[in-house]
């Protein structure tokens, strides 16, 4: 069958802040309380997304929430107006503010868990949107990712939108962030890698989350209808997790048959290797690019995020391109490894930098934001046109940020009731701009 591999890239939303709300996420934790730069925000990651779209990559937008959130305000007893609510909260309860303005659903790869046709039983595309409930500010967002999946994937003879795992630590899910697909070809049956933090029931003896259990990879295979003996499940190592790696995507990449990862990344990383291996057997030669710990530091790994690159195989070349974030050029161990990991023979032929610091502040690099969609080219044309970039409308989103953001955003602006209103009239024309009808946000339902 033949497919291709798209990337749906979060749009930054308008509230883009550095709250500090992600606890083990060293970035979240470093820059709580800066000023931040929503506008240059978006405008980084639309450049992202026109860039591979130029490549003649498939590239989606999933759109921005509604932020602040005031049903997460309301839910936590606050009532009256809009404006009472905000200025209430904001005067007795302002982390909860921060927490219901974040715009983390800008990282995608946290919006799901994907497996392609290809690799389900009945034949269709599997999403299911991550329940997130480790942290506050991101338990918020499930709802609202299932919305947008299904304005972008409507038919339900081609396309499964699951309904979000239960909320509870147990079954606790973060998405595509601890998942790798491997195959041979998009189209055909690959191998699904399922990364954890934890059992479901392990007594949690980390200073850090460990924000991936078990039990949700083991459910989304059941619920995919996915081949148990092309599954593999893997434990994320506890050194990575400790030293900042709070998602497997900060230590781990893969793409078709290539996996590229840090030689620390999981805890039994020979037996996972050798179960990779029996997986794919019959399917594909998996090929490791594994970098050691003498070569790039766990420290640096996740300083630079050289692992939350995009891996992509591009029109024209025979080997992979990895976008790295700019950072990697920046840390001399990262971009040393580079230089080295591209004059070789190995199945990465190039690296690419980009330039998306205000989201890699909050740790998120380039793979954070986009969530990958292998599609036939049945499911190609059933998705939604209009949440496609092409030329057209990546000049009328950068239009619409330029007018609807702001240039900056510091913490005491988020009590702000204004900022209220300035959001919901971005994204009222935003569900124009993308044709998601006048209902897709709460504050357009509201009273309806
Ligand atoms: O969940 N940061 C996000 C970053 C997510 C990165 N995603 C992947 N690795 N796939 C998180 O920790 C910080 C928000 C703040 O502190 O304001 C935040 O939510």
């Amino acid at each position: 069958m033949s497919a291709r591999e798209a990337n749906y890239d979060g749009l930054v939303g308008p509230t883009h802040n550095f709250g500090g709300l992600s606890a083990g996420n060293l970035a979240s934790q470093a820059n709580e309380g800066l000023v931040s730069n929503p506008r240059a925000a978006a405008l980084q990651g639309l450049t992202k997304m026109k860039r591979l779209a130029d490549r003649g990559l498939l590239q989606g937008v999933l759109p921005p929430h509604e932020r602040p959130y005031l049903p997460l305000l309301r839910g936590a007893g606050f009532a009256g107006s809009d404006e009472d609510v905000i200025e209430a909260a904001w005067a007795r309860a302002p982390q909860l503010v921060r927490q219901a303005c974040s715009a983390s659903a800008m990282w995608a790869a946290n919006a799901a868990t994907v497996s392609p046709s290809a690799d389900a039983r009945d034949g269709r595309l599997h999403l299911t949107p991550a329940n997130l409930q480790t942290m506050l500010h991101r338990s918020i967002e499930a709802e609202q990712t299932r919305r947008a999946l299904n304005a972008a994937f409507p038919e339900e003879a081609r396309f499964v939108v699951h309904a979000p795992l239960p909320a509870h630590d147990a079954f606790s899910d973060e998405g595509a962030a601890n998942h790798v697909r491997l195959c041979k070809t998009h189209g055909a049956p690959g191998v699904e890698l399922f990364v954890d933090g934890r059992g479901p029931f392990d007594r949690q003896d980390m200073n850090v989350p460990a924000r991936q259990s078990r039990l949700a990879g083991e459910a989304i295979v059941r619920a995919h209808g996915l081949d148990q003996a092309r599954c593999v499940f893997i434990r994320q190592s506890r050194a990575a997790m400790e030293a900042g790696a709070f998602h497997n995507d900060v230590v781990c990449v893969g793409a078709l048959s290539t996996l590229f990862v840090h030689e620390q990344a999981f805890e039994e990383a020979k037996q996972a290797y050798a179960a990779i291996r029996t997986a794919s057997d019959g399917l594909f030669e998996p090929q490791f690019v594994i970098v050691p710990a003498s070569e790039v530091s766990l420290s640096d790994a996740i300083g630079s995020y050289l692992f939350n690159s995009q891996l992509l195989e591009m029109p024209n070349t025979d080997r992979l391109v990895l976008i790295a974030p700019i950072e990697c050029q920046e840390n001399e161990a990262t971009r040393r490894y580079c230089e080295t990991l591209i004059s070789g023979n190995g199945p990465i032929g190039a690296v690419e930098f980009v330039d998306v610091r205000q989201s890699m502040r909050n740790g998120g690099g380039p793979a954070c934001l986009r969530l990958r969609i292998v599609l036939t080219d049945a499911e190609q044309a059933a998705a939604n046109a209009s949440m496609v970039m092409n030329d057209d409308l990546y000049a009328r989103l950068s239009d619409w940020v330029e007018r609807r953001y702001r240039d900056r955003l510091a913490p005491d602006d988020l009590g702000d009731p204004a900022l209220v209103t300035q959001t919901r009239e971005a994204l009222d024309e935003l569900t124009g701009l993308l044709a998601l009808g006048d209902d897709f946000y709460p504050f357009q339902r509201a009273g309806a």
